[in-house]
């Protein structure tokens, strides 16, 4: 029997979400943003103590690329998506496996004995989410766990590929690995941006990634950013921020990149290199207030909304439609899940 292959092959930091709710306090005593994604200092150590000891806490299935993961998985066939990530011996790993095998989603994990499974600390205020994640085994992954001999066929089989800009903190050799080898042999390989400090503090390692990319997926704040970073001309309009994405050079000249910002509530950009001057917008249908649980997770959704509606083949509009459905159901449950029993999207 020719063992499974996925057509989706994903890759980022596996992480065990930690939500409280009601958390203003915890934002003044740690210095947080209350919108924003971090890696902890030192002087944040303590909050993962504390939540748990002080707060009401909600465990759940984190990590950025592994919830757009399950995300795509949830849209898409049985056996078409894969996701690797490092992770330590613990419980803590066993629950996000119980949150993939739920959703579908194959999981290949380089697992590190002796160390602990990365956590992200979920401080909720309102409708905002401030993320502060201390990665552990996360960081400890190896790129030769691409080239082992159960991840290699993965690798060799996949058409299409997801990475997080996270990675990029620790992992841009094994980016570089994947998005080349996607590049030369002319398959899709997409990145998110992820959080703002990503393009602010590791611009160097995503420029050696951007032109093995066919697919940039962000936030605004996180394009903003970039602008800034790369010191584009115009900081604030995402139409012309995406066309500049867009049309910077690019290893595999045969397929056009196209770049995708989403904007909460607001209208979504896109915009394709093969036309960079006719940016398309996108509504978004408010959700009612009331209606909203948290929003954490929801640009993972959407991003695993558009992929998997990419890969199974929908023109880049109903990718986008796709998206926009698998953000809204994941802002009404609690943290990055979808509902189960499934409904069609
Ligand atoms: C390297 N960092 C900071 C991170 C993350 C992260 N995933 C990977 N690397 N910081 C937060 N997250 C995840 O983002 C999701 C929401 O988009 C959280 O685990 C959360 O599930």
């Amino acid at each position: 029997m020719a063992s499974q292959t996925y057509k989706l092959f994903c890759m980022g930091n596996p992480l065990l979400d930690v939500q409280v709710t009601n958390g203003e306090e915890l934002l003044k005593k740690y210095d947080l943003k209350a919108n924003d994604a971090i890696l902890a200092e030192e002087k944040h150590m303590p909050i993962y103590d504390e939540i748990v000891k002080n707060y009401k806490v909600t465990y759940v299935a984190g990590g950025a690329s592994q919830n757009a993961a399950r995300g795509a998985a949830y849209v898409l066939p049985p056996n078409s998506v894969v996701y690797t990530g490092c992770v330590g011996d613990d419980g803590l790993a066993d629950q996000l496996r119980a949150a993939n095998e739920l959703a579908g989603l194959r999981e290949v994990y380089q697992v590190k004995q002796g160390e602990k499974t990365g956590a992200c600390a979920v401080v909720l205020t309102g409708h905002d989410r401030s993320l502060v994640t201390t990665l552990r085994a996360a960081e400890k992954f190896d790129l030769s766990h691409l080239s082992s001999p159960v991840v290699a066929p993965l690798v060799d089989a996949a058409e299409f590929f997801y990475v997080e800009g996270f990675f990029l903190t620790h992992g841009t050799a094994s980016v570089l690995e994947l998005s080349k080898k996607a590049s030369t042999l002319s398959k899709v390989f997409a990145l998110n941006l992820s959080a703002p400090f990503i393009p602010q503090f590791f611009s160097a390692q995503l420029q050696s990634i951007l032109p093995y990319c066919d697919i940039i997926i962000a936030n605004e704040s996180e394009a903003e950013a970039y602008a800034a970073a790369s010191g584009l001309p115009d900081k604030t309009d995402l139409a012309a921020i995406a066309r500049a994405i867009a049309i910077s050079p690019k290893a595999n000249a045969s397929r056009p990149r196209t770049v995708i910002f989403t904007h909460g509530a607001e209208s979504t950009v896109m915009v394709s290199g093969a036309t960079p001057d006719s940016p398309k917008v996108f509504k978004v249908t408010a959700i009612p207030s009331e209606q909203i649980v948290d929003t954490n997770g929801a640009g993972d959704a959407f991003a695993g909304g558009f992929l998997g509606a990419f890969v199974a083949g929908k023109s880049l509009d109903d990718c986008v439609e796709v998206g926009h459905k698998m953000g809204a159901m994941c802002v009404k449950l609690i943290g990055p899940q979808f509902p189960f029993p499934k409904v069609s999207v």
